[in-house]
């Protein structure tokens, strides 16, 4: 796909190889209670030669935009989301009982990667062990597994099969913080604690990074209660890269320094000078959590998609399926409908450039080259307007239809017209703008230059 060059995913390539460097506190600082982490020791990060050879690891994942997370686990068959082993105090036996009810059904991971597929997603990013410890794949470390529970069977191993299959890249999430292990919160404090509970997790990594062929995605999470040091960062992310050389992985075993990609959770903020991606949940909830019923809309979530498009960033979202691993009606419905958008309106999202145009308030505005994309969520009627583009519109089309559309263009205003009075698609009608050179929109022209009547 040809690119522009001076996209803003260009800048970020080049930028590859000195941001980490560059990184300093500022990004501990800006920790909330969402973002999980230990305080960052405030030592500068020299970039490694895998800093050197982010633009190359990263160019699949800068294209794909939307991706699938999955947080399944025993919490699933709670369904009253993940953090319920703490947020309840579950004493460890009765939790530990979960696992005789953890039943995948045959062929849930099909299911779940033919809807990604169907959402438009690209690659798919699950839970292989979360904050509870419980392991899904078939581990030499601990009996607290899967393959050796009631499951019976490798989960890990039939998701990633089931994603090849549909042609999507494949993610692993691994949480450092662990409730289970004898070590998990000793180990800030013991140092023969520590030892044995790095060495679990590392060899834990390893299984991870060698029993299942290629792995694109390796997304840590919570690194409490130990820093980069004491984790041992640096060199466990030398023994990935050396079994998976093309990886790329986020920065929350870095105390948010290094890492290929940053990763705002639940909101969208793009990130100065580094990849990044907003993961988010469709209700409140990763995991499954059945009385959750605050879901997003659709168009909400197309908004979403479009806002990280146009700021550079990926959109990683949300499944929390049933123990039988089933995904909730209301997730498939979401996602099928953002999806049938997409095939139809596709080149408004993927392979992206940043897009300078913002104001709007019922359009969200993306651009690839010299194409402005006018994604409209909340129809106007026969007109739409765009208020100070400067660039010169030299033709405009539905994109998910080729039709014409008439406009007229001067300083102040372009208006689109002739359109129709119900909004043609749903949850946007994108209207493809073509411009003679990168569309710029100057929203204080209007303000100043705009002719003012001579008496008050
Ligand atoms: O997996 C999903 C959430 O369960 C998980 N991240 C997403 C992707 C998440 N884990 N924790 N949080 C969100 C909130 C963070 C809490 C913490 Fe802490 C603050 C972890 C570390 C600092 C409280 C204090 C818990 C441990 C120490």
């Amino acid at each position: 796909m040809p690119r522009d060059p001076i996209s803003r995913r260009s800048t970020i390539k080049l930028l590859g190889a000195g941001f980490a460097a560059a990184s300093t506190a500022t990004h501990a600082a800006a920790q909330s209670v969402d973002e999980p982490d230990a305080p960052a020791k405030k030592d500068a990060v020299q970039p490694s030669a895998r800093d050197r050879d982010r633009a190359r690891r990263m160019q699949w994942w800068h294209e794909a935009q939307f991706g699938m997370f999955i947080h399944w686990g025993l919490y699933s068959v709670l369904g009253r989301h993940e953090w319920a082993m703490e947020n309840e105090a579950i004493p460890y036996p009765e939790y530990e009982r979960l696992a005789d009810r953890f039943l995948p059904k045959p062929g849930f991971a099909r299911e779940w990667a033919r809807l990604a597929k169907r959402a438009g997603q690209r690659y798919m990013v699950l839970t292989t062990k979360h904050h509870e410890g419980f392991c899904l794949w078939d581990t030499k470390t601990t009996k607290y597994c899967a393959p050796r529970q009631a499951a019976g069977r490798d989960l890990v191993r039939e998701y990633v099969e089931a994603a090849r299959a549909e042609g999507l890249r494949v993610g692993f999430y691994y949480s450092l913080m662990d409730w289970h292990h004898p070590d998990g919160a000793a180990a800030d404090k013991d140092p023969a604690a520590r030892r044995r509970f790095v060495d679990y997790t590392h060899a834990q990594v390893r299984e991870l990074m060698t029993g299942y062929g290629k792995i694109d995605v390796l997304w840590w999470d919570v690194q409490w209660p130990l820093d980069r040091h004491e984790w041992e960062s640096d060199r466990m992310n030398e023994m990935v890269f050396s079994l998976q050389p093309d990886i790329v992985m986020n920065n929350r075993n870095t105390d948010r320094q290094g890492g290929d990609f940053a990763t705002p959770e639940q909101r969208i903020e793009a990130a100065e000078d580094r990849a990044w991606e907003s993961c988010m949940t469709l209700n409140s909830s990763w995991g499954y959590h059945a009385a959750d019923d605050a879901w997003k809309t659709p168009k909400e979530i197309l908004r979403n998609l479009l806002q990280c498009s146009r700021e550079g960033g990926n959109y990683l979202l949300n499944i929390g399926p049933r123990p039988d691993g089933s995904v909730p009606e209301e997730s498939v419905k979401i996602l099928e409908t953002v999806g049938a958008w997409l095939a139809k309106n596709g080149p408004a999202v993927y392979g992206t450039d940043l897009c300078q145009p913002t104001r709007s308030r019922y359009s969200s505005f993306t651009r690839k080259g010299n194409t402005l994309y006018m994604n409209v969520h909340f129809w106007p009627g026969d007109t739409a307007v765009i208020c100070g583009l400067l660039t010169p519109v030299k033709s405009a089309r539905l994109l998910s239809t080729g039709q014409k559309i008439d406009f007229r263009q001067d300083r102040m205003r372009t208006v689109f017209s002739g359109l129709p009075a119900q909004a043609p698609d749903f949850p946007a009608t994108t209207i493809a703008i073509e411009c003679d050179g990168e569309p710029q929109q100057d929203q204080y022209v209007v303000r100043t230059e705009r002719p003012r009547p001579e008496t008050a």
